[in-house]
C-alpha cells in the first residue's frame, strides 16, 4: 500500500484546509474525496457563505472566526484569488428576540468594532430592508463572505504545489488503527497507509465516525437567486451580508455576487431531516416558499422570479456546538464535525486547529466546548 503521513477524508471546506496547512508544513498528504472537487451534494457550493465575528452563538467563537478571517485573507493571497469580501454584516432581530443582544456580547467581550442600529437608522443605511417596528441591528464592520467554491480550489491548489496526492470520486469504505499507532484506510481503489488521519467528510462521517451516529442528524437547506428590480440598492458597497430574524424564522443573504440574482437561504433553523446518500438536493417547496415570503414582506425590490435554486446540507450537533475531536480510543485520528450550518466560514482556521492536533495534539485555541464528550449525555 501506499504510504502517507496523514490521510485526509473528504476534500471540501475543512478537508481542502486541513490538506493545506499540513502539506505546507512538509507533510506527505493524501486527500481522499467522494464526488468531484467543488461539488453540488455536500454543504459548501452555491458561490459563497457568510463570515460573521459578531457571533451570536457564543463568544467562545470569536478567537477561532478571527483566525478564519485572517487566513481567509491570507491564502487568498497565495492562491492569487480573491476569497474574503469585507461588506461588513448586520444581525437584524427584534429587541429583546436574543440575537442582537447576543452578537453584542461577543463584540463587547472581544473589543470587535460594532455599532447597535434602531429602525429608523437601518432603513437609511439600507434602504432594502423593510423591517417591523421594533427591529434592531447589530452592524460589525469586518463581517462579510468568502466565496466558498473557489476557496476550495484555492487550498487544494495549494496543497498540490506542495506535494499533496488528492484523488477524488474515490469514497473511503474503512478504516482501522495499526498496532504501530498509524492507519490504514480502503477506498474502492486502493489501499493507504499514513501516521495520522483527518475526516472531515460532512454529512457521510458517521460511516468514519461511528460514535457520530447517534448524535448527528442531515437536514435539507434551501438557497435562490432572484431577480430584482433595484440592484443598485443590493450591490457589494450598498448593502452587507445579514442574518434576519423574523415571526417566519431566520433567513440569511448577500450582496450581489457573480451571479445576477439576490441570494437568500434559509429558513435557518428548520430541521427538516435528510439523507445526504439521497442525491436529490432539490429544495423543499415548503422552504422555498417560505424564501419567497421573507423575500416579499422584507426585501420586496429582491422579491421576483427565482433564477436559481439549490439545496445543501447541514449537518447538526444537538446542541448546535461542533465537534472537533479526536475518534474515540485512536488518538491518531482527528475529525470536525457537525458545523450545524454556520461552519463554513471556519474552514480555513479549523483546518490549522486539524493540522495542529494531528501534528502536536495540542491547538490554540481551547476546545473543549467541542468536545465529543460534551454530548455523551
Ligand atoms: O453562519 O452566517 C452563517 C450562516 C448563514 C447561513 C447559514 N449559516
Amino acid at each position: 500500500s501506499q504510504s502517507y503521513d496523514v490521510i485526509v477524508a473528504g476534500v471540501g471546506a475543512m478537508g481542502s484546509a486541513a490538506c493545506w496547512h499540513l502539506a505546507q508544513r512538509g507533510l506527505k498528504v493524501l486527500g481522499l474525496e467522494r464526488f468531484d472537487l467543488g461539488h453540488a451534494m455536500g454543504s459548501s457550493h452555491g458561490l459563497n457563505r457568510i463570515i460573521r465575528l459578531a457571533y451570536f452563538e457564543g463568544s467562545h467563537y470569536v478567537p477561532i472566526v478571527r483566525r478564519a478571517h485572517e487566513l481567509w485573507a491570507q491564502t487568498g493571497a497565495e492562491a492569487g484569488m480573491q476569497l474574503l469580501h469585507v461588506t461588513g454584516s448586520v444581525d437584524l432581530a427584534p429587541e429583546g428576540a436574543g440575537m442582537v443582544e447576543s452578537s453584542l456580547k461577543s463584540c463587547l467581550d472581544h473589543g470587535l468594532t460594532h455599532e447597535v442600529l434602531d429602525g429608523k437608522e437601518i432603513a437609511r443605511r439600507f434602504p432594502a430592508f423593510h423591517l417591523p417596528a421594533g427591529h434592531l441591528g447589530l452592524w460589525q464592520p469586518d463581517g462579510g463572505f468568502v466565496a466558498s467554491e473557489k476557496a476550495i480550489y484555492a487550498h487544494v491548489g495549494l496543497a498540490q504545489s506542495r506535494g499533496a496526492d488528492i484523488r477524488t470520486n474515490e469514497p473511503l469504505l474503512d478504516w482501522s488503527p495499526t498496532a504501530d499507532g498509524g492507519v490504514t484506510v480502503r477506498t474502492e481503489r486502493g489501499t493507504y497507509s499514513a501516521g495520522r488521519l483527518v475526516i472531515t467528510s460532512g454529512g457521510w462521517i458517521t460511516d468514519a465516525v461511528p460514535a457520530l451516529a447517534s448524535k448527528l442528524t442531515t437536514v435539507r437547506q434551501a438557497i435562490g437567486w432572484f431577480t430584482t428590480r433595484r440592484p443598485e440598492l443590493f450591490r457589494q458597497g450598498a448593502f452587507p451580508v445579514f442574518i434576519l430574524t423574523v415571526e417566519e424564522g431566520n433567513f440569511y443573504g448577500f450582496p450581489l455576487y457573480e451571479h445576477p440574482g439576490f441570494k437568500l437561504g434559509g429558513p435557518h433553523f428548520a430541521r427538516e431531516p435528510m439523507d445526504p446518500r439521497d442525491p436529490d438536493r432539490t429544495p423543499s417547496p415548503q422552504q422555498v416558499a417560505m424564501i419567497r415570503e421573507c423575500l416579499a414582506r422584507y426585501l420586496p425590490d429582491a422579491a421576483g422570479d427565482p433564477l436559481t435554486l439549490k439545496g445543501c446540507v447541514y449537518t447538526v450537533s444537538p446542541d448546535e456546538d461542533f465537534v472537533i475531536d479526536t475518534v474515540p480510543g485512536v488518538p491518531q485520528a482527528v475529525f470536525a464535525s457537525c458545523c450545524s450550518g454556520h461552519g463554513f466560514k471556519f474552514a480555513s482556521a479549523i483546518g490549522e486547529i486539524l493540522a495542529d492536533l494531528s501534528t502536536s495534539g495540542r491547538s490554540a485555541f481551547n476546545l473543549s466546548p467541542f468536545s465529543l464528550g460534551r454530548l455523551a449525555a
